[in-house]
């Protein structure tokens, strides 16, 4: 049959001639908006038109940096269908936007009197819940444009059954939809003071600053990626892996990472598969050294100054702790006062303080990548990195495959599981990479399943941001190279955690101290089979049908192997550590 058809392609091949200009009635649409910055009127617009070669080199910025937030220029409009919102039966949860692989789910809170000349179709709800918020409106507002039309926000929604979401025909409601998103952009974003962002009902009204990648519809990477931009995004330094997050997450010619409306967002770089972790490493070294040098100066600045103001100032700085986003923001403002101050001072080092004077404001460094990174190719800069002991945050983004480059096996790929380099089906169980990490004892780790549990996810994100030491986050990533619809991306990260196979937990070194174990399991005893999950899944059905008896063993030995890993870690969870405390 196969033959046949392409015998019969062959045949049906017939020449046609492109015009070198359109002679219809239908007008080509500029490529990107009017109101676009230069740069993407320019640059981006030409490559995005596959003319990249026009483009002369004095138009390529000369430091290397390029542009961040240019995605949204690039309107790909490649859904069918789109979620659409019942404001009466809605919850105001969060869940949708957590669940949206695409940042396309956008939701504010609004003072009435700032609607003015609102579309006719915007829908609004009142606030549910929220303090203080009695003289505002709650708006969930979906980009149409930019919307995959995945469905992972339907799946997520605990009110799907009254149908708060609802996919439906994008095209007859797309222009009144695009109207409404124009509007919502420009509306004031939401006053922090009404929100807890370390809540996932908070984080719906966090801007996140990565945003409308070019990932899979439904990928089960990106929604990490996107909650670590919303947490830490205003003071983030990213080293990535070479690896999918690498690729959407910054190929040219667009950005995803983005900016607050006060132009502060991620810095973003990837330099190889391999070093991802020594590259953060780099750059957690750089930032402190800046740190440092900002203080001696700052000292020299106190005690030069003669009663002046500037003590106060000096002093604010040193005692902010920064630990929480208001103290951030409330070192941002001492910082600016400090800046203003030195701009009109006579202090002799006052060009080189200012130089570095943003580094008085903590940064949040992170490494990024795939498990092919972290537990083959890249695994021995991340164990140096991890036992350097410097505050680095890794986040692994396990797909259980290299998935960039077509579905190899890894070590993080699961026993049973046909994988390119292991078409009979893996013979031996997944490394533990997490494991490995908590017998250093003095390294910040947690698994996570962002699907399974959002919450949880969003613990493990700030107490690894928050640990004064290197953290480890090892994320369930679900990925069209598993072979299934990802629509149900987020019911299988559910089952992996309930058969056992994925246990969600936090290990922190700092309970320690505290007399308690750091070993925190946060999800419940196995309850469905391994089968269950796994019959899911193509790559363990394609075994199941050329070899069923080899993948009944494999399962079998994989049930086994996960009811002896789950026992493990309760026992670890369970050891009385009050005689520790220090
Ligand atoms: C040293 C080296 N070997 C191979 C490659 C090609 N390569 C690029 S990305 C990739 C796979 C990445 O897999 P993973 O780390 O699991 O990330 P994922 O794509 O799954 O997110 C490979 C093999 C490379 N860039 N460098
Ligand atoms: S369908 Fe997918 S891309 Fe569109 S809003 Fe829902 S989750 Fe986001
Ligand atoms: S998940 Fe459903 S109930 Fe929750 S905010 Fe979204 S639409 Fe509303
Ligand atoms: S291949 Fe997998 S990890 Fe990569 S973008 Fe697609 S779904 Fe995401």
């Amino acid at each position: 049959m196969n033959i046949k058809a392409v015998d019969k392609a062959l045949e049906s091949i017939e020449e046609v001639n492109v015009p070198e200009t359109f002679s219809g009635a239908i007008e080509e649409k500029p490529v990107v908006p009017e109101d676009a910055p230069e740069f993407v009127k320019k640059v981006t617009a030409t490559l995005l038109k596959n003319e990249g070669d026009k483009l002369p080199v004095s138009l390529m910025p000369a430091d290397g940096t390029w542009p961040t937030g240019t995605t949204k220029y690039e309107k790909r409009n490649i859904a069918i269908n789109i979620p659409v919102w019942n404001p009466d039966v809605c919850i105001q949860c969060g869940r949708c936007s957590t669940a949206c692989p695409h940042s396309v789910i956008r939701v504010k809170l609004v003072k009435k009197d700032e609607l003015k000349n609102a579309p006719s179709t915007l829908k609004t709800a009142t606030p549910k819940g929220i303090k203080g918020a009695e003289d505002s409106v709650y708006i969930l507002q979906i980009s149409p444009e930019d919307c995959t039309g995945c469905g992972a926000c339907v799946e997520a929604c605990p009110m799907k059954a009254k149908e708060a979401l609802k996919m439906q025909f994008k095209l007859p409601i797309l222009e009144q939809e695009k109207e409404n998103y124009e509007y919502f952009e420009k509306l004031p974003e939401t006053n922090p003071q009404l929100y807890n962002k370390n809540t996932i009902k908070g984080l719906q009204f966090v801007k996140p600053l990565f945003e409308f990648s070019g990932a899979c519809a439904g990928c089960g990477e990106t929604p990490n990626i996107k909650m670590l931009t919303a947490l830490f995004g205003d003071r983030a330094i990213i080293a990535n892996a070479t690896g999918c997050s690498s690729i959407y997450g910054g190929n040219l010619p667009t950005t995803p990472y983005t900016k607050r409306p006060d132009g502060r967002g991620p810095a973003w770089n990837n330099s190889l598969f391999e070093d991802a972790a020594e590259l953060a490493y780099g750059m957690r070294l750089t930032v402190d050294k800046y740190t440092e040098y900002a203080n001696e100066l700052l000292d020299k600045l106190l005690s030069s100054s003669n009663g002046d103001n500037v003590k106060d100032i000096i002093n604010a700085i040193k005692s902010n702790p920064q630990k929480t986003q208001e103290e951030i923001e409330a070192q941002r403002e001492n910082v600016k006062k400090l800046e203003e101050y030195l701009k009109q001072s006579s202090f002799a080092e006052k060009e080189e303080l200012l130089s570095v004077s943003e580094y008085l404001i903590k940064k949040s460094v992170w490494g990024v990548g795939g498990d092919g990174w972290a537990y083959d190719i890249g695994y021995g800069g991340l164990d140096h990195v991890l036992a350097s002991g410097k505050n680095v945050n890794l986040l692994v983004l396990d797909t259980e495959v290299y998935s960039n480059t077509g579905g190899q096996a890894s070590k993080a790929t699961p026993k049973g599981a046909v994988a390119k380099f292991a078409m009979a089906g893996k013979k031996i169980a997944k490394k533990d990479l997490a494991m490995i990490y908590i017998t250093y004892g003095y390294i910040y780790v947690a698994r996570i399943a962002i699907g399974a549990d959002p919450n949880q996810a969003l613990k493990a994100f700030i107490e690894a941001e928050q640990f004064e030491g290197p953290s480890l986050i090892i994320a369930y990533s679900h990925c069209i190279a598993h072979g299934y619809n990802l629509i149900e991306g987020q019911e299988q990260q559910k089952k992996a955690v309930a058969c056992g196979y994925w246990p969600l937990f936090r290990y922190n070194p700092d309970l320690i101290k505290q007399g308690k174990n750091p070993l925190q399991l946060d999800s419940k005893d196995p309850s469905i089979p391994f089968e269950e999950y796994a019959k899911k899944e193509n790559r363990y059905k394609m075994l199941m049908k050329s070899n069923p008896e080899e993948a009944k063993r494999l399962i079998e030995e994989s049930q086994k192997d996960i009811n002896k890993r789950f026992n493990l870690y309760k026992q670890l969870a369970s050891i009385d550590y009050s005689k520790f405390a220090e």
